[in-house]
């Protein structure tokens, strides 16, 4: 296969301005006729042929103004129609045979159960009909769906109803025409038996808007959130960023089959069913949050992708970086701000940083792909958000409302770049962003090493940063980034310090502009020795390196004013703490907790808090994948074993005091997703874990206790977890086969039982999960029981995916070559743990390897060959 290249963009020769869709529904034997109005760009010479992409299409017409073409006026070859000679304006008719039920790859059209639907982004729309599907090919859009009245009773796409009715043979048709230009990627079809909830929302200049959520029918108990969601979303896009929405209808719906969280199509939202369908009886306080998050974020589109979209694929982060920045705005403004950060940050430097510093790394805005749907990464989404939220502090929010508002007026209705997002903060803020826009082209997390030196004498603190990008594939050599380190000095009994630069105060909290190799700063006035808080609110994607001390790190947990900074710092004391304890643990010796982190964790439990949602994320100990990512080598079973032995030390030490927090967080209320609710229920489940730690009777029996009161999922899911991974297989076994044999009827439920049983830390987990693979509610061709099953063992039981006998790995490769014939999408991302195999011991390396080199003799699918390749490059 091929690579594409960003410097090889050329404008389209041909602009469709009016697409013409009529769809004949058929499982296997869709008809599509389409009838498009094609226009020469002006820049174009005459004899420019005509390039449109199609894949599995079979061709049944093709004729230009209404006269059908000869076989040596055209060719098609290697997915591509080229029609030779064609005026400068036009109209293309084809009709094409395709088949949605034997489409497993979930591109395109395709069946659902008993749905039709599509999914078009990024290339999708090639599988629906000849077309020029790339974002910078703007038309209207005019639909006609054909199908059974009986089966299809409702059949939806982009826009408005304009006309329907009636057609013989027991069909009916319904035509949608959607006003604004949009490209092909944003076009879908949704077709089958549903309901809808409807609600209404009146925008901010007053016009009413009807919102429509469609499910199947055994699902309409799961729609009022998401419905909630949308409404605050909409509202708060008004207030935060003055967009409003621009239909008459907004649509969303459910479908069970489906490779990603969701997606914006203009007006027609479709959702995987696990990102929008929740109750409070099978849905957990993370997928409640996550679902506002989705909800929020496709919405947010219109704008940010749809009204302004992307001139070419290469520009994905310009829409999506966008669009997670402005959804991770939206939760910190409506659930605990502090939380949303820590969570979003414990995320991207475990996960994208692994992704930056693997063979697949590459820049927020890459410059070269083979498959383009493998670049919906957590580079392009987690770290574009973050280059967009340095962007935002770096000109302040009020220029960063300006620029946004400017960037939207100017370019509406346009497919632009990422330099024309940021040219206009530069021109609001009359900043020179010129070096900033290195973050866009430079894969690899900088590493910031700094270092701190106090004169007594001069009552000075001189602060040295310096910069290091690694190599990453392709990019051996880098230049200094322009990183905003949010910074601030704490004396020794906690207080903050004034931070005096050239006479001039700055209060207690600064942004020192880090845009040199190395740079240092003098802090005057100083009468102690401070102690610096570095990199607040995770001020820049980087890897921060500054030798604390524990009991630096314990006065940060405990006083610095910045709330993210306190959590960091307790997960490094933690970090610290667990290192020795794998040290002892390699030298077969006992493994003792620092007292420090014992002593601070009861401070912790023991001091009020009007935050309880901050405190129970202090409570988890560093999860075994961030602490991997310390690591030269990963030691997986070290880890594993320190931070079991860790666990175990603080309940033991902590017992009355986890004790009296998970009594003091019992809830009377109603269930309620509230940020109140969630963030006592995290605390109580939080406390109940190191309870059942100790090994003692009393506090499984409270878990089983909570299992059977069923109050709700996440107090369920929590007691089940425990009781499931407990060695008291009397107790975890019938509460495993009850909430099997209760929930066998809804797969989203399911998936949960899957996800519980496969992190279950001992080592008998692989003959649970070779036997679950085999369980009637297991299918490969579900992305969503792909991911909870297969998915949550290979990334979330990473001491048992990892066995030295290399069983873990056989399970895996043997996954991949049966998805990358069905779903190559799915093959390409499951199989990302195996390409990080240079981060292991020799044995370790040698069998994922052999796995890798096994899956490579395989015929690959573009998307695979693309990932195997650079993994064993
Ligand atoms: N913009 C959407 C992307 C998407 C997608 C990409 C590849 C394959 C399947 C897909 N489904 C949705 C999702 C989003 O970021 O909102
Ligand atoms: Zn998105």
């Amino acid at each position: 296969p091929q690579a594409i290249y960003l410097s090889d963009y050329q404008p389209p020769a041909y602009q469709v301005t009016r697409t013409e869709l009529t769809f004949e529904l058929d499982p296997h034997a869709t008809r599509v006729r389409a009838r498009l109005h094609l226009e020469r760009h002006e820049d174009q010479g005459q004899g420019e042929a005509l390039v449109l992409n199609g894949e599995h299409l079979t061709t049944l017409e093709l004729a230009i103004d209404g006269q059908t073409l000869k076989d040596d006026e055209y060719r098609i070859e290697n997915e591509r129609l080229t029609i030779f000679r064609v005026p400068e304006r036009f109209v293309l008719d084809t009709e094409v045979e395709i088949d949605p039920a034997a489409n497993t790859a979930l591109e395109g059209l395709y069946v659902s159960g008993s749905m039709f639907c599509t999914q078009c982004e990024p290339e999708g729309f090639r599988r629906i009909t000849w077309y020029p599907d790339r974002p910078d090919v703007m038309a209207t859009f005019e639909t006609t769906i054909i199908g059974d009245r009986e089966q299809l009773p409702v059949m939806l796409s982009n826009g408005n109803p304009v006309e329907w009715g009636e057609l013989p043979d027991g069909r009916h048709f319904v035509t949608w025409q959607d006003p604004h230009p949009k490209p092909s990627y944003l076009f879908a079809l949704v077709a089958g038996e549903l309901e809808k909830l409807e609600d209404r929302f009146t925008t901010m200049s007053g016009r009413e808007v009807t919102l429509q959520l469609w499910v199947e029918a055994r699902n309409t108990d799961k729609t009022e959130w998401a419905m909630e969601s949308l409404k605050r979303a909409m509202r708060w896009d008004e207030q935060a960023y003055g967009r409003e929405y621009d239909l008459d209808r907004f649509m969303i719906v459910a479908v069970d089959d489906f490779n990603m969280g969701a997606m914006e199509n203009k007006g027609l939202n479709i959702f995987n069913s696990a990102a929008v369908l929740a109750n409070p009886a099978t849905t957990t306080d993370a997928a409640f949050q996550r679902i506002d998050t989705i909800v929020a974020h496709e919405y947010f589109h219109n704008w940010s992708g749809n009204r302004v979209t992307c001139r070419d694929w290469f520009q994905l982060a310009l829409k999506e970086g966008f669009t997670v920045f402005r959804d991770q705005s939206y939760t910190e403004d409506t659930q605990s701000a502090a939380v949303a950060r820590i969570q979003n940050v414990a995320m991207l430097r475990t996960a994208q940083f692994a992704e930056d510093a693997g063979p697949t790394a590459h820049p927020v805005r890459p410059d070269h792909f083979i498959e383009i749907s493998n670049f919906y990464t957590l580079t392009i989404y987690e770290k574009g958000a973050e280059v967009v939220r340095m962007l935002r502090n770096l000109v302040g929010p009020e220029t960063f409302r300006r620029g946004s508002d400017r960037y939207f007026e100017r370019f509406d209705g346009q497919a632009v770049r990422v330099e024309d997002f940021v040219a206009t903060m530069a021109e609001v803020s009359g900043l020179d962003l010129d070096q900033f826009m290195r973050w866009y082209s430079q894969a690899g997390t900088p590493q910031l090493s700094v270092q701190g030196e106090y004169d007594a004498t001069a009552r000075q603190y001189h602060l040295t940063i310096a910069q290091h990008t690694p190599a990453t594939p392709g990019q051996p050599d880098k230049q200094p980034l322009h990183i905003p380190v949010r910074m601030g000095l704490l004396g020794p009994d906690g207080a903050s310090l004034e931070l005096v630069v050239n006479g001039e105060s700055h209060g207690t909290d600064t942004v020192l502009a880090l845009q040199q190799e190395r740079q240092s700063w003098t802090f005057e006035q100083l009468d102690v020795a401070p102690v610096p808080s570095l990199l607040r609110g995770f001020s820049a994607p980087v890897q921060l390196d500054y030798n604390w001390s524990r009991d630096d790190l314990a006065l940060l947990m405990r006083f610095d004013e910045d709330g993210f900074n306190r959590w960091d710092g307790g997960q490094r004391l933690a970090l610290a703490a667990l290192e020795d304890m794998m040290v002892a643990w390699r030298a077969n010796e006992s493994m003792k907790l620092d007292g420090r982190l014992i002593e601070a964790w009861r401070g912790l439990l023991n001091s009020p808090t009007d935050d309880r949602a901050v405190l129970a994320e202090m409570l988890r100990l560093p999860t075994e994948a961030w602490i991997a990512e310390q690591q030269s080598v990963v030691d997986v079973d070290a880890i594993h074993a320190a931070r079991e032995a860790a666990i175990s030390q603080l309940a033991d030490n902590l017992y009355v005091d986890f004790e009296r927090t998970y009594h003091a967080n019992q809830l009377d209320a109603p269930y309620a997703p509230t940020p109140e609710q969630i963030a006592a229920r995290s605390l109580k489940n939080v406390a109940l874990g190191y309870m059942v730690a100790t090994g003692e009777r009393e506090p499984l029996m409270l878990a089983q206790a909570q299992f059977e009161a069923d109050h709700n999922m996440t107090d369920v899911r929590a007691a089940l977890t425990l009781l499931a991974h407990s060695d008291a297989s009397e107790l975890g076994d019938p509460a495993i086969r009850a909430f099997g044999e209760r929930w066998a009827h809804d797969p989203l439920v399911m998936d949960q039982w899957f996800a519980t049983q496969v992190t279950r830390p001992q080592q008998d987990v692989m003959e649970r999960l070779k036997f679950l693979m085999e369980h009637q509610a297991f299918s490969l061709k579900n992305p969503n029981r792909v991911r909870a099953l297969i998915g949550t063992f290979v990334n979330s039981n990473r001491v048992n995916f990892h066995r030295i006998d290399g069983e873990g790995y056989r399970l895996l490769a043997d996954v991949v070559i049966e998805l990358n014939q069905l779903n190559p999408e799915i093959a390409a991302r499951m199989v990302t743990p195996l390409t990080r195999f240079r981060r292991f011991d020799e044995q370790r390396q040698r069998l994922m390897r052999a796995e890798l080199e096994r899956i490579r003799q395989e015929p690959l699918s573009r998307n695979l060959y693309e990932v195997v390749a650079k993994a064993l490059a």
